[in-house]
């Protein structure tokens, strides 16, 4: 919750996602973006031939993903792991669309 991200409506943004090798328990994470649209642009810097809208996406244990974002949809919305103890343990922030 650390994470303060506040986008207005139409903006297109790039975020990239590091999952870390280095903790406890390594593993791929299914990272899910509520009320939006993404691509994933790369992974490990290696170009995504097959760009398409998606909400989840697998980030590897120690990739780098990088993914545009559509801000089309304001409101408070969540970017999350999608495997449910994930997230109850807190992969997850919140972060806000507003109108244009
Ligand atoms: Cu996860």
């Amino acid at each position: 919750m650390d994470i303060d991200w506040r986008f207005s409506a139409g903006d297109v943004v790039k975020i990239r996602i590091f999952n870390n090798p280095e903790t406890l328990h390594p593993m791929n994470h299914p990272i899910h973006l509520h009320g939006q649209r993404y691509l994933v642009l790369a992974i490990d810097g290696a170009r995504n031939q097959n760009l398409v809208w998606k909400d989840t996406a697998i980030v590897p244990v120690g990739s780098v993903v990088d993914i545009l974002a559509d801000m089309t949809n304001p409101g408070e919305w969540m970017l999350h792991c999608h495997i449910n103890e994930h997230l109850q343990a807190g992969m997850m922030t919140v972060f806000t669309v507003s109108e244009r």
